[in-house]
This record gives structure tokens, C-alpha cells and sequence, in this order.
């Protein structure tokens, strides 16, 4: 098995970055979170943004082949909240981890300036087939990935052109910004934690630091979207009608119960708590974050206790999905307290 990090065995600096981030976010709230800028360049805000294809095809935007009579509004409608807050902040970049674009060595980083083509989502092909033609911030996505291999990951550039973009980097841009008139920084998902059963998600609290580090860095206002969904069951067989919302509902009571353990972690602020929870979360429910999305989200925002929002929570054939946002306090006052 070829290792993920290239820092010499015993090298464990990013454990100690790790824990001073741990340290930060159990501090008492006072100072400005360290992941989330207070003006100027900076992470702006976070997203936990869901990607099943369903939701896109719900939307019946003309760059997607398939035609829906709607469906699972009540995510839908979270994300239009998503679209108006994106706008106000007005960022000059949206960066993305999403699981889909599967990476066996390594972290990569779309360093395409132009990626665009057809995706399509492998399993539900009716749903999914999406011409796309987006701008990348190649200078922000290089600065990550060299950023990344200075904090100890094993990185790659991707700078072929033509390559299929994942349907869920797909899927959660055009539900963050179906304008797609913001650049896009893509990360992939290294698949290391489907191989090793613990210790799998520090990669993504390094890999979330060095995202930060690296949009300080180049000076960006950045929007960062981590797309996971939460519990990951689901059923094998459709209904006839997908969008059959009659037929929408958790997999089980434990998947459901689960998922709300964690939101309302997330809803109350308890973000160290969080933390050590979506470990466990994952082993209860076989969550989709052990793609490390909403870790590495997190991470880039400095764990910020104090802060999480759920707006939505719905399942999609039967897996568990929540839009949920992390915002800096300046941020939540412009809007007017929400
Ligand atoms: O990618 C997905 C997913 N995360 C959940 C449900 C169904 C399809 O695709
Ligand atoms: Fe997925």
C-alpha cells in the first residue's frame, strides 16, 4: 500500500498543528476564529454542501440531460439560501472537497484552467448527464497543492486536459453557483480511510490547514464547500418514479437518529465535541464523511467553536443529507443576525 504522506516516518509535525488547532478551538470564544477571515483575505465561509445527483436533476437546469418533475425541495430550498449568501459575500473563489473524484495515491488538485465536457453519475445515469465548462483558480490551486506537499502529503497537480470531472464536484458547484461566473478550486479524495480503519481523517485536517494556509496566502476571498452526505445506506432498488417523494424516507431509525446527533452538534456550536464525534458517526452509519469533506472543511476553518447553522436536512434514497453553513460572526451581522 503506498503511503499518502512523504514525510519521513516519525515526522509527526502536523500532529502538533493538529492539536495547537484543537487547543484554538477549545479556547474560550473572544479572538476571531483562526480559519475564517474578519475582512479582507480569507475564508469568507463554510459549506457542508451535498451533492446526490438527485438534487441537480430536482432543478431541471438546461445543462443537464435528464427532465424531473422536482423533488426533496427542502434540501433544495436550504441551497437557495446557500446561493443568495454566496452572492452577498461575493467571493473570488469557491473551493471544493468533494469524494468522487477518487484518488488511490495522494491528494490531487485540478490545476485545469478550463475544465468542461459531460459528467456523468455512474449509478444513476438517468439522472445525471451534465455538460459543464467552468474556470479554475490555477494559481490558487497550485499554491494548495504546493502547499499541501510543504505539510508533509503526498500531492499531485492535474493538469490534463479532458479528464471527466466527478459528478459530485459537478453537482454541489452548480447548487453552490448555477451562474458558475465564480472560479473553482477542485481537491480530490484520497482513499486511504476505505483502507485503513483509523487514523484516516488526520490527512484531511493537514490537507484543510494547508487549503488555509494557501488562500492567506494568494490574498483570496474564498468560499470553501466541503460535500459529504451524512449517513450513507441506501436503498438498491428506485422508485419507478424517482422523485417520488411518497417514497422518501432514512434508511432506518438508527441512521436518522444518528444524523441528528450530529447536526445538533453542529447547531449548538460544539464543534471540538463535533470533532471527535465524526469518527463514531461514521462507524454507526457508514457516513459518507469518512471521505473527510466536512473534515477537511472544518479544519480549514480552524474547528471554530460558536458557530454552525443546519438549514436543511432531508434524505435521499434514504442516505442522510444537511446543507449546514459555518460563518464568521461579521458575517451572520450583515445579514442581519440570521
Ligand atoms: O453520491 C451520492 C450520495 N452521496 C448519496 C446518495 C445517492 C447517490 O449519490
Ligand atoms: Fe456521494
Amino acid at each position: 500500500m503506498s503511503s499518502v504522506f512523504h514525510a519521513p516516518v516519525g515526522d509527526r509535525g502536523w500532529r502538533a498543528r493538529a492539536a495547537a488547532a484543537a487547543a484554538r478551538s477549545a479556547a474560550p470564544e473572544a479572538a476571531p476564529h483562526p480559519g475564517t477571515a474578519t475582512d479582507g483575505p480569507g475564508i469568507v465561509a463554510g459549506y457542508l454542501a451535498p451533492h446526490p445527483p438527485h438534487l441537480l436533476y430536482a432543478e431541471n437546469p438546461p445543462q443537464n440531460e435528464p427532465r424531473s418533475q422536482g423533488g426533496w425541495e427542502g434540501l433544495r430550498w436550504a441551497y437557495e439560501d446557500l446561493r443568495r449568501r454566496v452572492r452577498a459575500l461575493a467571493p473570488d473563489v469557491i473551493v471544493l472537497h468533494a469524494p468522487h473524484w477518487i484518488t488511490m495515491v495522494g491528494h490531487h488538485v485540478n490545476c485545469v484552467p478550463n475544465p468542461h465536457g459531460i459528467s456523468v453519475e455512474p449509478i444513476f445515469p438517468h439522472l445525471l448527464r451534465y455538460r459543464y465548462d467552468f474556470r479554475t483558480d490555477v494559481e490558487l490551486a497550485e499554491a494548495i497543492a504546493d502547499q499541501a506537499h510543504a505539510d508533509g502529503l503526498v500531492t499531485r497537480k492535474l493538469t490534463t486536459e479532458g479528464v471527466r470531472v466527478d459528478y459530485a464536484t459537478i453537482g454541489a458547484l452548480h447548487l453552490l453557483n448555477p451562474d458558475w461566473d465564480i472560479p473553482v478550486v477542485s481537491l480530490s479524495a484520497n482513499n486511504n480511510p476505505y483502507f485503513y480503519s483509523s487514523s484516516s481523517l488526520d490527512q484531511m485536517e493537514v490537507l484543510g490547514e494547508s487549503t488555509r494556509k494557501a488562500i492567506e496566502a494568494t490574498g483570496r476571498r474564498a468560499v470553501i464547500a466541503g460535500s459529504n452526505s451524512l449517513s450513507h445506506l441506501h436503498w438498491s432498488r428506485e422508485p419507478d418514479l424517482p422523485e417520488d417523494m411518497a417514497a422518501e424516507h432514512p434508511y432506518n431509525n438508527h441512521q436518522y437518529r444518528w444524523d441528528m446527533r450530529l447536526l445538533e452538534l453542529i447547531r449548538a456550536g460544539k464543534t471540538s465535541e463535533l470533532r471527535a464525534f465524526i469518527p463514531e458517526h461514521i462507524e454507526a452509519t457508514e457516513s459518507e464523511t469518512k471521505a473527510g469533506s466536512l473534515t477537511w472543511l472544518l479544519a480549514a476553518l480552524g474547528w471554530p467553536e460558536g458557530q454552525g447553522e443546519v438549514l436543511a436536512y432531508g434524505t435521499i434514497i434514504g442516505t442522510g443529507n444537511a446543507v449546514a453553513a459555518w460563518e464568521p460572526q461579521h458575517v451572520r451581522d450583515a445579514r442581519g443576525g440570521h
